[in-house]
């Protein structure tokens, strides 16, 4: 089902090819008459050099794979359009911003550090891409799912990539931070302290990408008509809340499905389910620049919205899904250096950096500086200049003229002042200064947000995150390494530090390694510094844990648990139910193929205890029927609800097959749901489906941990 609108990017769609119906022909347009066999001297003769049919299929696919990123290698995109809803004209000239305009975009969501083919399910940050085809041309706001950085400085970039990637000696391991050299660069970079908080935190282990927060993460600027700046801070909101995943559960989905996020978008597109984020601005007046006790130029720092509130300027949907993977997903072009009227940089050190790095990668990956032509980067509004030439030209530049200034083609393209328009204008900026190579000493706090941070998360969040970084660092071979790191933590809150300490058989440090203060007083020679007070020591906008009031169910996998034999009157009183709040019952049986209902009835089912596993629904629904005593006797079933309950999901059993958690270890609470309890049930197995995960669970002694 392919949903069409007028928002979508019209420039892309006059380039899909459609082979429906055509002959087969080569590269060249000549028909093929024959796509088996080579041109051969005899039909069991050597093969010959004229066989230009087989040399033009085989030169193509010699050369079909291009250098993946170098990071954020692993992606998944779709097409959508974002609509204004606020008006903006006091801090920003950009036209897409408008209120009302609606302008289509595609977006590409990535994982870090694994290689293109690994799994969606690292423990890592999520990239959050958005390339925006506006009126006055591309905007990409080329963001992440964690608001803060690991390094405060671009210099420092290949280094903490090459720290993540796979070790250069062997390779090992892939698409995850837990080993020596990520952890040894970390412990010996204070400033990473606060972003290591949150990729050990859930944030780095979502349910969906769907359901993943996206944040510009440096401060840029807004520029209005009369050239006045205003800082501003991009957040994306998903209307399905913020979720995440167990990291027991997230090891399993990567076998069962490395797939996991990359098929969820795409089903959740084709099934009608558009995602949606609104997008929020943080906006600080220039005046208000350093009244922070932060630095705003700072990467690793948040703005907490206590002090700063968002403001929801638009909304973002997701209704398409892209033709070809390579064409779109694989050739899209982000760069944060490509803004328009009205969006300017701040001096942030690390964006700096970035509006070099992106467009260079690009002409090498893509092969050079006509990857603008393609298709997926193209301005809908057209480019019109004297470049010209380089590998792989589309555009056929008409006339003589290809320079400026020229009188030949009449002074086109003109500069936009010379018809009394305005074009980009970078905003005003006094700057006066020696050139030095230095660090800002308002960025040498590393440890009083990172604080905040954890303070700010459920007792189960925070557990979580014990866990998470005794995991890591219990995969550290290097003792010194885990007692640096320790050390660090520590000086964030000594709690986590014991916690995690206590895992790895080792007291922290109070103090910081000398290792690490030596290398951070190469930055900051008066480290360790004493820190500005914080405005605030809690932040409420930073747990994930829904609140009463909110939560949905919307597009969620609840899985229903039956066999031959299940009544049809108990599954589709259940089904209705959950259908009518748009999530998805899926049957899961022993077999795949032809279901036989207890009253007779048939139905298709695609889904078995052999194929599927608990970690990729949501939630559990066992009907009753005359299959009880068979899944009695059938592990996968008891896995299925095992499993379930100790990721902390909500159950629901009909009233004869209550008498298969006598078989479990499963505990009544309030996310498991019985018919036996009262006419309630339905309702309230949705409301804790609506909790996403009953985490407190967790704290009960039957679940292992
Ligand atoms: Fe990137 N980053 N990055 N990055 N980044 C790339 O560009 C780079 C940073 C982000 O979906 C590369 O086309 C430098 C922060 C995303 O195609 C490369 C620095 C944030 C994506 C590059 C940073 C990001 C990239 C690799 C420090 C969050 C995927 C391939 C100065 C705000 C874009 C490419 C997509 C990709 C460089 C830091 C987000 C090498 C030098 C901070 C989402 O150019």
């Amino acid at each position: 089902m392919k949903k069409r609108k007028n928002s979508d990017a019209p420039h892309i769609d006059r380039h899909v090819v459609d082979n429906m119906n055509k002959v087969m022909t080569t590269n060249d347009g000549v028909p093929v008459y024959d796509n088996n066999n080579t041109l051969k001297v005899g039909d069991r003769g050597p093969s010959l050099q004229q066989d230009h049919i087989f040399f033009d299929k085989l030169m193509h696919f010699d050369r079909e794979r291009i250098p993946e990123r170098v990071v954020h290698a692993r992606g998944s995109g779709a097409h959508g359009y974002f609509e204004a809803t606020a008006d903006m004209s006091e801090y920003t000239s950009a036209d897409f911003l408008k209120k009302g305009t609606v302008t289509p975009l595609f977006v590409r969501f990535s994982t870090v550090a694994g290689f293109k083919g690994s799994t969606d399910l690292a423990r890592d940050v999520r990239g959050f891409s958005v390339k925006f085809y506006t009126q006055e041309g591309n905007y990409d706001l080329v963001g992440n799912s964690i608001p803060v950085f690991f390094i405060q400085d671009a210099m420092n970039f290949p280094d903490v990539i090459h720290a993540v990637k796979p070790e250069p000696n062997n390779e090992i391991p892939q698409a995850a931070s837990a080993h020596d050299t990520f952890w040894d660069f970390i412990s010996l970079m204070p400033e990473s302290a606060h972003m290591s908080l949150w990729v050990m935190s859930d944030r780095a282990i979502p349910r969906s990408l769907r359901m993943i927060e996206g944040f510009g993460v440096h401060t840029f600027k807004f520029i209005n008509s009369a050239g006045k700046a205003t800082f501003v801070k991009f957040h994306w909101k998903p209307k399905l809340g913020v979720h995440s995943v167990a990291w027991n559960e997230a090891q399993k989905i990567s076998g069962f499905d490395s797939d996991f996020h990359r098929r969820d978008l795409w089903e959740a597109i084709e099934n009608g389910q558009f995602p949606q984020w609104d997008l929020g601005v943080q906006l600080i007046a220039e005046e208000d620049e350093m009244k922070f006790s932060f630095d705003i130029l700072d990467p690793t720092k948040i703005i907490p919205e206590e002090l700063v509130p968002i403001k929801i300027i638009g909304t973002m949907t997701l209704n398409r899904n892209p033709e070809n993977f390579f064409a779109e997903t694989e050739q899209a072009a982000f760069d944060p250096g490509r803004v328009v009227p009205g969006i300017d940089f701040s001096d942030d050190p690390l964006l700096q950096g970035r509006i070099f790095s992106y467009m260079d990668t690009q002409n090498y990956r893509l092969g050079g500086p006509n990857f603008h032509e393609l298709p997926i980067n193209r301005p809908i509004n057209g480019k019109y200049n004297n470049q010209k030439d380089g590998f792989a030209r589309m555009d056929i530049l008409k006339g003589n003229s290809s320079y400026f200034p020229n009188s030949q083609g009449n002074g086109c393209p003109f500069q936009a002042m010379m018809k009394g328009e305005v074009g980009y204008q970078t905003g005003k900026q006094q700057v006066d200064g020696q050139k030095v190579r230095a660090r800002s000493n308002s960025f040498a706090d590393h440890f009083t947000q990172a604080r905040l941070f954890f303070h700010s998360l459920s007792p189960e969040e925070q557990n979580h995150m014990i866990n998470a970084f005794s995991f890591e660092l219990s995969k550290v071979n290097k003792e010194e390494i885990r007692k640096r790191e320790l050390a660090i933590l520590y000086q964030v809150e000594p709690a986590l530090a014991n916690a995690i300490g206590k895992n790895l058989g080792l007291k922290p440090s109070k103090s910081l390694d000398p290792l690490t203060v030596k290398f951070a007083k190469q930055n900051h020679p008066n480290y360790p510094i004493q820190p500005n007070k914080p405005e605030v020591e809690k932040s409420a906008f930073l747990s994930m844990k829904v609140k009463d009031d909110e939560g949905t169910i919307a597009s969620r996998k609840i899985a229903f648990l039956v066999d031959d034999g299940v009544s049809k009157k108990s599954v589709d009183i259940m089904r209705k139910a959950l259908t009518k709040e748009g999530a998805m019952a899926v049957l899961v049986l022993s077999h795949v193929g032809s279901l036989k209902y207890k009253e007779g009835d048939m139905e298709e089912v695609q889904h078995s205890y052999l194929t599927d596993a608990s970690v990729c629904f949501d939630g559990f629904y066992t009907p009753d029927g005359d299959m009880i005593d068979k899944l009695a006797q059938n592990p996968d079933y008891l896995q299925f609800i095992n499993e379930g309950y100790r990721h902390c999901k909500a159950l629901a059993f009909a009233k004869s097959a209550e008498k298969l958690m006598d078989k479990s270890f499963i505990e009544k609470d309030s996310a498991v749901n019985c018919e036996s309890s009262g006419s309630n049930w339905i309702n309230d197995f949705i409301q804790a489906l609506k909790k996403h995960r009953i985490w407190e669970r967790e704290n009960s002694r039957k679940v292992p941990s």
